[in-house]
């Protein structure tokens, strides 16, 4: 890659001219994409687990339908990004090899473990809520197939939001017991959704040159900062207590200070030492190997077809 080319892509970025699978890219961008795509898809696809670990215990028909809505939604974008990142040049079989070899990371959000019903509102509100902060500016990614999908990645996500927040309201308006489960919920989902913005700027490795290149917008605190001055005044408006006693609005700045981020709790479960890491891979593992059945017979089907047509 000649200085002269380098430059003629950063200009075209500078510009705001989107990039499309049959341009001519860097292949650091290339493969920041497929990287930053593919892990998405995987974190969508492995989401499904801890949710749909509630489906057969929803408590009524309308709390099953939305909530098996949801997980199918979060299906669909797993494909969605996998036939996004397909475009640059890496296969869905490649992709999945890498999830459950562990060489692709998902989400360390994932790791943990869905204890009560009242989980299942918290990480409609918080999850989704946190995924809608990151997805918003990726809808003006650079990438232009990225970017389109995550519209409609987006609409969904925040309908997945307001499922999430109305049954935390629900709760939080119930009997004393329902009321301790969702406090119990939050703090336990709390923190571990701070750390899904990733690790603090000093500490990101592509933050500069994810920027640079248009894929990021913002920075990850930045992010995480927009999440938090979003979400605390609507955990008040539940009558909950947030985990972290330092937390609390600083005007001269106009958003929440915070307590410290256990980094040393993110890398772990990052690195595959989280409580449900061993669960999630396995059941993905799982569903790849009784899948092998379709996959070969969905190839040998459009072999037959393709054969019949020149016949
Ligand atoms: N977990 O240099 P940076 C959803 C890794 S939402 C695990 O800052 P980057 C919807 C990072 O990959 C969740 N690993 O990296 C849903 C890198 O390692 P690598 C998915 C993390 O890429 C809701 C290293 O740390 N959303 O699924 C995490 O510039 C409910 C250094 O970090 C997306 O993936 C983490 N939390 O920024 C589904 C959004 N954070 O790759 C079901 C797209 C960092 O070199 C239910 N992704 N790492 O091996 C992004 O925006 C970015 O990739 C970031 C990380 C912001 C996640």
């Amino acid at each position: 890659e000649t200085e002269d080319f380098l430059a003629a892509f950063q200009r075209r970025m500078d510009a705001e001219e989107k990039i499309e699978p049959n341009d001519a890219m860097p292949e650091g961008y290339r493969r920041t994409l497929v990287r930053q795509i593919g892990q998405h898809a995987h974190s969508e696809i492995v989401g499904m687990l801890p949710e749909g670990n509630w489906i057969t215990r929803a408590p009524s028909l309308k709390r099953k339908a939305a909530l098996l809505a949801k997980v199918q939604d979060e299906g669909g974008h797993g494909l969605y990004l996998y036939s996004a990142a397909e475009t640059l040049g890496v296969t869905r079989e490649q992709m999945t090899e890498e999830l459950l070899s562990g060489k692709a990371k998902y989400s360390s959000i994932f790791n943990y473990p869905t204890l009560s019903w009242a989980d299942i509102g918290i990480i409609g509100w918080l999850v989704d809520g946190a995924a809608i902060m990151n997805q918003i500016p990726l809808c003006r990614c650079s990438y232009g197939p990225y970017a389109r999908a995550m519209i409609r990645v987006c609409r969904e996500e925040s309908f997945h939001q307001r499922q999430g927040y109305e049954l935390c309201l629900t709760l939080s308006r119930g009997t004393e017991a329902q009321k301790a489960m969702l406090q119990d919920a939050l703090d336990r989902w709390w923190w571990p959704c701070l750390m899904m913005f990733g690790p603090h700027d000093g500490d990101s490795l592509h933050s500069d040159q994810s920027m640079a290149w248009k894929i990021k917008r913002f920075s990850n605190d930045d992010l995480r900062q927009k999440f938090i001055d979003a979400t605390v005044p609507q955990g008040e408006y539940l009558g909950l207590t947030f985990p972290d006693p330092e937390l609390k609005w600083n005007e001269e700045k106009g958003g929440y200070d915070h307590g410290p981020i256990d980094w040393e709790e993110f890398w772990r479960v990052v690195k595959g030492g989280g409580q449900m890491n061993r669960d999630r891979i396995t059941a993905r593992k799982k569903a790849w190997d009784e899948g092998a059945w379709v996959r070969e017979a969905a190839l040998v089907h459009a072999e037959k077809r393709r054969a019949r047509q020149l016949a």
